[in-house]
């Protein structure tokens, strides 16, 4: 569960569930916050933040307890709002950044008018994809206990806008952890060189024209067990779970696994993954499910993409209404990134190590890390023997 107002006094996240024993860094926390605040097209608001974790619950001696871990990442804006965002005081008299336009493609108008509001600012405050970073510091803890389990992830951008990155073939471990490597040194967290220029550049032109531009992310798990989800059931679906923590990232307007779309333009003989043996295991040539058969883990790479639309605030603004006169206006104008889609990559990564964790802890359980470490090894062995 997470908590917290965009120029709040802070964002915060309880995360239940995480056993005994896992041994988690301060700077590796750290790192996974400044990763999200980084890539080319960021806002104001980024210069005035240094996001770090402080952890309220659940954690001694970097060692999680078993107990829930309430984590806490501070606004440092909060103090430049707090005429506005008190969570005691009134705002004064003609109530301060009244949000009264409501930008097209925001929360703004949906979530005045389920709350019969004529101002905004209270749906725009948890709206707002500042609430990501809550979600990253959990990430961070899950990401912790996947790697203690043999599971790696990478994010990129393959797409902004226009500018479109080659698909990543990477399959084994040395590959996938270059191409993570080359990702975190781009501007624009892509993997692919020339595509990184060409996605500034897009963004360049969008920011010259008081615009906006989106793109697509891709997340990639490696060394994920067979069987993981299930088919028995519709919420129990890993895909199913998986889209739902994609999508519910703020701005994702579709979610892919594996072929995805492409897949219902292809003939079944060339989209699916022959099964082969090489006397050991059970091995795929290609990777087109990407990861998941009939909800299930299948044990190739977990290959999974979100499409994030451009953000819906605009340095020229599209028309709109006053939310109490009905006037015409064009919507209001707020501080805004003019891309976030190397952010959001690295909320997706997040947002997949939860699913992960908590399906790789629905299957192997355990109070503590060596209960799940041990269980987890014994299934590794039988399938070796299987
Ligand atoms: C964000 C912080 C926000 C925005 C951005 C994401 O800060 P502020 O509103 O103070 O500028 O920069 O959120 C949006 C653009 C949005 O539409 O949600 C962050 O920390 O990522």
């Amino acid at each position: 569960m997470t908590a917290g107002e965009s120029h709040g006094p802070a964002l915060v996240a309880i995360l239940e569930g995480m056993p005994h024993g896992l041994r988690v860094s301060e700077e590796a926390v750290n790192r996974d916050l400044r990763r999200r605040q980084m890539g080319y097209g960021r806002g104001g608001r980024m210069k005035i933040e240094k996001d770090q974790i402080q952890v309220l619950a659940g954690l001694r001696g970097g060692v999680t307890l078993g107990a829930p871990l309430a984590l806490m990442v501070p606004n440092a804006d909060h103090a430049n709002w707090k005429d506005v965002m008190d969570p005691f005081t009134p705002p004064g008299g003609e109530r301060a950044k009244a949000l009264t336009r409501p930008r097209p493609g925001h929360a703004d108008l949906a979530g005045a008018l389920k709350l019969g509001l004529h101002d905004a600012r209270d749906v725009l405050e948890r709206s707002s994809a500042r609430s990501t970073t809550a979600r990253v510091a959990a990430g961070a803890f899950c990401k912790a206990l996947l790697q203690a389990c043999g599971i790696e992830l990478l994010c990129h951008v393959t797409r902004i806008a226009e500018a479109a990155a080659p698909p990543l073939v990477a399959t084994d471990d040395a590959a996938l952890r270059a191409a993570r490597d080359r990702a975190e040194l781009s501007d624009v967290r892509c993997v692919d060189e020339a595509a990184s220029k060409a996605m500034v550049e897009a963004i360049q032109r969008a920011q010259k024209d008081g615009d906006s531009v989106g793109g697509v992310v891709e997340v990639i798990a490696w060394g994920v067990p067979v069987g993981l989800g299930s088919h028995v059931e519709w919420t129990e679906r890993l895909d199913g779970r998986i889209a739902m923590a994609l999508m519910s990232i703020q701005a994702m307007k579709g979610v892919e696994v594996g072929a995805g779309f492409a897949a219902a333009a292809m003939r079944g003989s060339d989209l699916f993954d022959p099964i082969l043996h090489d006397g050991k295991r059970f091995t795929r040539p290609t990777n087109n499910m990407g990861g998941v058969e009939g909800g299930i883990t299948n044990g190739e790479p977990l290959v999974v993409r979100a499409a994030m639309k451009p953000i819906p605030t605009l340095a020229r603004p599209l028309p709109s209404v006053d939310l109490a006169t009905k006037q015409p206006f064009d919507a209001q104008k707020e501080r805004t990134d003019s891309c976030a889609v190397p952010a959001a990559a690295v909320v997706a990564e997040a947002a997949l190590a939860f699913v992960l964790a908590d399906a790789l802890l629905d299957k192997f359980g355990g109070d503590t890390m060596t209960e799940l470490q041990r269980s987890l090894e014994a299934y590794r062995a039988d399938l070796d023997r299987y």
